[in-house]
């Protein structure tokens, strides 16, 4: 267990986590922990069928059971002219055309679109009384014919989502250049094909959705408690989108939340709806996901289909790359899901690739499914699921070595950025380092698969590039985003010495209250526990977007770093009029401003206290030691790495098990390599998960099969491999702390990693490999079929 500390923190050093003091008694605060005495209880009545017109809603009888305080349905909600939610991808296709945007109700109206679609609100006295109540609203659903699967839903006589397109495809997006590809696939000797899919799977956040919704009528104003990794952002959503509330009237609070991965990065209508039942009711109003309802109302994930060719010649060099992707965004477009499978997934389908040229072409289309949104990756993975496949298909076809066929195409090593093929920025790697971080590794256990051949071992390597964090606001718009990227942090300090810091990045896991503390402390000098760090509230932080995308230590840390220096910087004004002498000459280090080669010095806190008090300052000084910062990043950031994966299959039973599994990755300069490490299992976990047992399955009527946590595959620890982390430190080059963002990185390159093993380990003649998750009676049939 940490102690409380008084010693600095450094930056490099493995502090064990600040908040888990709090965490590991059980003093966590979390949004259904929150106790407000009346608060009513919300329950959705939602749609039973993928698709179906609504005919009819009798809530007569649900109004008259014991304890309802209100039935409200779409008609309630669009009589006050209230919104949908919103979109911050809209996706144009190549031709131009916009996207096809359809965005999530807050009630479904006339139509549902996916089994989960919310149709009406029951508020009660109490949960009970509320789930009484959601039985007899009456819903008189006409089912229509509906369609889950991506490829299905793109043939021509597919039933259609949203009619008035008249088509399932919202966008059909590319980049690249065709024309040189084709000629490239003409003129290079080898040709490898391969068809990926990407399994459907579901952030299973250990702590459901929450929300609870409060209207004050004293100023007419709004507070939402909302488990969510961008408190700021969904203000906004509500304030424009959704509920139409000036956003000044609108805070959010987002107090510890237990695991984000993305799904909750999205805007939900009961975060919407709890505040407006509370304006009508005149009560606080509240709902907790159940685990089943989660399954059908948060968001889920991947579930893409692609085709994807290389050509190589005959020394092993890649001269052209050609991706086409069908991915599936469900039935409306969430947040950031247009953006993922697209421009996300462009930023790593080149993976650390010399490619010359490459073409990468996605399609997102609508199917009678939860809509799809950012999860762990957001795209990424998915991109580095299809080029680590075909990489793999390519070596074997080629008869090549696939670590050697691998080294042969890297990037060279860089210190500054470059683009690639698809004019994509790497800020910085070390390719060739890193991969061979592994080599040894990968030789030992190749010549312990010759010796014991009885065995089914199977070796996989699988690399990736990330783009991190995200590039300057400004270019974002030029893909489709109508969301900024910068941060915001205000670094206060008190006349007593000690630092608040404020900040819009939310932490739900990641261990800022550590890392943010050893950024301060390091640079101010201060103790950890002279430190605050602040988030999570739209009234305590001016503004901010928010956690996501492995941006928080990039951005945030850059403008902690930021303020750090304009407070020091003022420190010394004072100092040097306190001190007598010129500013170039006092310089400030371990939390002391002194006199150059002198003995004349003052501590951090002598100054943070004449800062404010007194008023013996130079001239034209303002008083206060307080400064507020504003980043938006120059360039995005690129970690990149190379995963080896052994695996053992039991053809008897089809089980496999994880003997190795070893990582090599480059994420810049490294602030806690205890966090670090515990964000690669993470990470791990949930990408092996996606490979190994995890899957979001409907049925032809687009009803989810697996929607509860008895058959929803979370994989357990003892499916995990034992892990070994090495790591090169290739400084990031646009930004002071030279660090990268790393948090999502590694469900890279898992899934992957782990199929490639797979197919190593395949007997001669056995039928293809199936598709993920690898299930034990899918690999039972495969081996079976080379008997
Ligand atoms: S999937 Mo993450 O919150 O960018």
């Amino acid at each position: 267990m940490p102690k409380p500390r008084s010693t600095r923190f450094q930056i490099g050093e493995p502090v064990p986590r600040y908040e888990d003091m709090r965490f590991l008694r059980g003093k966590g605060r979390y949004v259904d922990d929150l106790e407000l005495p009346g608060a009513a209880r919300a329950v959705f009545v939602r749609a039973q069928h993928g698709n179906a017109r609504i005919r009819g809603i009798d809530t007569s009888d649900a109004r008259d059971a014991p304890g309802v305080l209100a039935v409200l349905t779409a008609r309630d909600w669009y009589a006050e002219d209230k919104g949908r939610l919103s979109v911050m991808y809209a996706v144009p296709s190549t031709d131009g055309t916009p996207m096809r945007e359809r965005s999530r109700p807050v009630f479904a109206n006339e139509l549902v679109c996916h089994a989960g679609d919310p149709i009406a609100l029951v508020v009660a006295e109490t949960e009970h009384a509320a789930l009484d109540a959601v039985e007899r609203v009456i819903v008189d659903e006409d089912p229509r014919e509906a369609v889950a699967d991506v490829v299905t839903a793109v043939a021509p006589d597919a039933p259609l989502v949203h009619e008035d397109f008249g088509t399932n495809v919202a966008y059909d997006w590319e980049v690249g250049d065709r024309r040189a590809v084709n000629q490239r696939f003409q003129n290079t000797a080898h040709q490898v094909e391969l068809e990926v899919s990407n399994n459907r799977i579901y952030g299973f956040t250990i702590e459901p959705r929450s929300v609870v919704g409060r209207y004050d009528a004293a100023d007419d104003s709004y507070t939402l408690w909302s488990t969510t990794q961008m408190p700021h952002v969904i203000r906004d959503c509500l304030a424009e989108d959704s509920l139409r509330v000036p956003a000044h009237r609108i805070r959010v609070v987002a107090p510890d939340v237990g695991g984000g991965f993305g799904l909750k990065g999205s805007h939900f209508a009961e975060e919407a709806a709890v505040l407006w039942a509370s304006r009508r009711l005149g009560r606080a109003v509240r709902w907790t996901a159940t685990r089943t309802e989660s399954f059908v109302s948060d968001v889920h994930a991947r579930d893409q289909f692609a085709r994807a060719r290389l050509a190589v010649d005959d020394s092993g060099r890649v001269q052209a790359l050609d991706v086409d992707v069908l991915a599936n965004l469900g039935a409306y477009a969430s947040l950031f899901g247009a953006g993922c499978a697209s421009v996300f997934g462009s930023g790593a389908i080149c993976g650390p690739y010399d490619f010359p040229v490459a073409c990468f072409r996605v399609r997102g289309v609508y199917t009678h499914t939860v809509p799809t949104e950012a999860y762990r990756g957001a795209g990424m993975p998915e991109a580095t699921n299809v080029i680590e496949r075909l990489m793999e298909a390519a070596a074997r076809e080629l008869g090549m070595d696939p670590f050697e066929f691998r080294r042969r195409n890297l990037l060279e090593s860089h210190r500054e950025p470059i683009v690639n093929a698809l004019g994509v920025p790497h800020d910085s790697g070390s390719y060739i380092q890193t991969l061979d971080l592994l080599e040894q590794s990968y030789r030992q256990w190749r010549e312990r698969q010759c010796e014991e051949l009885s065995r089914n071992i199977g070796i996989g390597i699988a690399s990736y590039v990330m783009q991190a964090s995200g590039g300057p606001s400004r270019e974002g718009a030029g893909v489709g985003s109508r969301l900024s990227n910068w941060e915001h942090v205000r670094v206060s300090v008190h006349p007593g010495g000690q630092v608040t810091v404020s900040c819009g990045s939310h932490c739900h896991g990641q261990g800022h209250e550590t890392v943010f503390r050893q950024l301060i402390s390091t640079r101010l000098g201060c103790a950890p526990d002279e430190v605050e760090i602040v988030y999570g509230d739209t009234a305590k932080v001016h503004g901010g977007l928010g956690t996501y995308a492995s941006r928080a230590l990039v951005i945030a840390g850059s403008a902690i770093s930021e303020a750090s220096d304009r407070v020091i910087e003022k420190g010394r004004t004072l100092a040097a009029h306190m001190l007598e002498c010129a500013v170039p000459d006092v310089d400030f280090e371990d939390g002391v401003f002194r006199v150059v080669g002198t003995d004349r010095a003052l501590g951090f806190r002598d100054i943070a206290a004449a800062a404010y008090r007194g008023g013996d300052w130079p001239p034209g000084f303002a008083p206060g030691l307080d400064e507020t910062c504003y980043v938006d990043p120059s360039l995005g950031t690129t970690p990149s790495g190379f995963h080896l994966c052994v695996v053992e299959v039991d053809a008897e039973t089809g089980q496999l098990q994880l003997l190795d599994y070893l990582t090599a990755d480059d994420f810049g300069r490294i602030i806690n390599p205890l966090i670090v490490e515990g964000q690669v299992h993470g990470a791990l976990a949930q990408g092996l998960g996606q490979a190994l047992s995890e899957c979001c399955v409907y049925d032809g009527e687009a009803q989810l099969l697996s929607g509860s946590a008895m058959d929803y595959g979370i994989p357990r620890a003892a499916d995990m491999p034992d892990i070994s982390q090495r790591r090169t430190e290739t400084a990031a080059p646009c930004n002071p702390l030279g660090v990268k963002g790393m948090g999502e990185a590694c469900t890279l390159p898992a899934p992957p990693a782990l199929a490639n093993a797979l197919q190593d380990a395949l007997p001669a003649g056995s039928s293809p490999l199936p598709p993920m998750p690898f299930t034990a009676a899918r690999l039972w049939r495969v081996f079976q079929s080379a008997i």
